[in-house]
């Protein structure tokens, strides 16, 4: 009994020395009290940008209670890359019928890619209870097809939010 106890708690301590030795890989960390003020996830900045390579990036903010932006277009068969926050709690953000399901901490950058197969609205919400307004916090990804994109005008192509 005292053999295995010994042998549990060096685990203990030697995976948790080796893990902060070597964090695992994709951690970026970043200011949740300073996200509105400047950086990558400014107001300005936030919804979906198109990478020179055609590629796009989402970039949203999660809050009680509330993702913002609170509609994201997005097209068919291109990669995609989520990268999400929070300014206060944790956060989950979900895409149901895709492989896009993370937690969102404050403090931390949650990048997800994927890519869909399919154009229709994705309904989107947060999975990890986050307090009392938690059950209304859903927003909505919709995905529409390759080519219709394109000619989408720059602010319709960036968030779908009714103006
Ligand atoms: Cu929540």
């Amino acid at each position: 009994m005292a053999g295995l106890l010994t042998v549990l708690m060096a685990v203990v301590v030697v995976t948790s020395v080796m893990g902060a030795i070597h964090p695992p890989s994709n951690v970026e960390t970043i200011d949740p009290t300073t996200l509105h003020l400047s950086g990558e996830f400014v107001e300005s900045n936030l919804g979906t940008a198109q990478e020179p390579d055609g590629s796009l990036t989402a970039r949203l903010v999660a809050d009680q209670y509330a993702f913002v932006p609170n509609c994201v277009k997005l097209a068919v068969d291109t990669p995609v890359k989520f990268r999400l926050t929070s300014v206060d709690v944790v956060h989950g953000f979900l895409l149901p019928t895709t492989n896009v399901n993370t937690m969102v901490v404050p403090g931390y950058v949650a990048e997800v890619r994927t890519r869909f197969t399919r154009p229709g609205i994705y309904r989107m919400p947060c999975n990890e209870f986050c307090g009392n307004g938690h059950h209304g916090m859903w927003t909505h990804v919709v995905v529409v097809p390759k080519q219709q994109f394109p000619a989408l005008a720059a602010t319709e192509r960036t968030s779908c939010v009714q103006q």
